[in-house]
């Protein structure tokens, strides 16, 4: 029995990963740059193909640690150099974690992500209490997902123990971008940690951010990176930046929507399967915005008045949204369920 079943997640694999396209930067600018409503519809193909049409996840997004972060990313509210309003809070306890998870699942929320203003976790006492935070979310039948920065693979295996579902590790631009906008790591730092949480076998999430005055050849660049992991990760947060007083991008001009289309849609056409999450920057974005953004192939969003410190659509809104949209919330689990229907 065991090696039928060895077989068919060995063929499965080989079906996943060998009918994917290893991307060029060069095809992949090809995509970014085709004139917006050809690249929508070709979006759109994509994603009819390897998704139900009009199923979005729903995330919801709780700072269980704020501020205080050593680290200086510049689009980042909470790093302690910056002189922002963003107030330090130790890490929450597992009854109010508890209270969040569950208002995050009577509003509907199919998966809740926890995030934590750290450079890497730590073998302490506050690890332990995270742990004990997923095994209580992950009894609720939510998805459960953490950001918490760096993590080794022995770290991420006792996350995946505790019933953690999948790990954020945004590589957030290119790589020739990185020293640009982070100088407290590496680039190859975010891969090593994406490649750990591999191995304990969690799902992946990565992405980045768009308008922090990248060139169009970063946003390429990024996406080429993230194509080019196998397997894919399972979700693809884009981010407009959300520019907060205080930090070094605090005057960026605001994402025009039109790059966050085009954005999405790119990143629709190089990772067909991947969740592809309309994540920071949509409380200043119109519904037809956003309207544009589902059908060039977005299919997971952040729901909640909050993100980790900024302001996010309230959910009675979104909810409003979806329905004028024919959007339904995703169940948890489902991608998991089919999986182990194959075997
Ligand atoms: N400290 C952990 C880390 O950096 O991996 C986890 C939390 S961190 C806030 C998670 C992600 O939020 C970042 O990688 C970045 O992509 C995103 N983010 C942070 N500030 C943002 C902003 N002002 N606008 C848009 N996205 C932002
Ligand atoms: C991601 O890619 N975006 C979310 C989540 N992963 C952790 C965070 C967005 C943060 C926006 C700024 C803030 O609210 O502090
Ligand atoms: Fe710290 Fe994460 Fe913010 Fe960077 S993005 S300053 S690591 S909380």
């Amino acid at each position: 029995m065991w090696f039928v079943a060895f077989i068919v997640n060995l063929l499965e694999y080989m079906k996943v990963n060998m009918a994917i396209k290893d991307w060029t930067k060069e095809e992949i600018l090809e995509v970014y740059n085709t004139p917006l409503m050809e690249l929508i519809y070709r979006a759109a193909e994509v994603h009819k193909q390897h998704h139900t049409v009009g199923e979005v996840q729903v995330s919801s997004l709780l700072s269980i640690k704020t501020g205080g972060c050593p680290e200086d990313c510049s689009y980042c509210p909470q790093a302690a150099r910056y002189h922002t309003e963003v107030k330090v809070h130790k890490l929450m306890s597992v009854p109010e974690v508890d209270a969040a998870a569950n208002n995050a699942k009577a509003g509907g929320a199919s998966r809740m992500c926890l995030g934590a203003a750290w450079r890497e976790v730590r073998d302490n006492r506050d690890f332990e209490t995270v742990l004990d935070m997923v095994k209580t979310i992950n009894s609720k039948g939510l998805e459960v997902c953490a950001t918490l920065g760096m993590v080794t693979e022995d770290q991420a295996k006792r996350l995946a123990e505790a019933g953690l579902y999948a790990y954020n590790h945004n590589i957030d631009t290119s790589e020739e971008n990185y020293e640009n906008i982070i100088s407290t790591r590496k680039f190859d730092d975010r891969l090593n940690t994406i490649h750990n949480v591999r191995k304990a076998g969690l799902t992946v999430c990565s992405g980045g951010i768009i308008g922090m005055g990248e060139k169009v050849e970063d946003r390429v660049g990024m996406l080429y990176t993230l194509s080019l992991l196998r397997p894919q990760p399972e979700s693809v947060p884009i981010n407009a930046l959300v520019a907060v007083e205080g930090t070094p991008m605090e005057d960026q001009p605001p994402v025009p929507i039109w790059d966050m289309v085009r954005m999405i849609a790119t990143a629709r056409i190089v990772l067909p399967r991947t969740a592809v999450r309309l994540s920071a920057g949509r409380l200043t974005m119109s519904m037809e915005g956003q309207a544009l953004c589902f059908m060039a192939g977005a299919n997971s969003i952040f729901a909640g008045e909050k993100l980790l410190t900024t302001p996010n659509p309230l959910y009675n809104q979104d909810m409003e949204m979806f329905k004028i949209l024919g959007l339904n919330t995703k169940q948890p689990f489902i991608d998991k369920l089919k999986k182990e229907e194959l075997v």
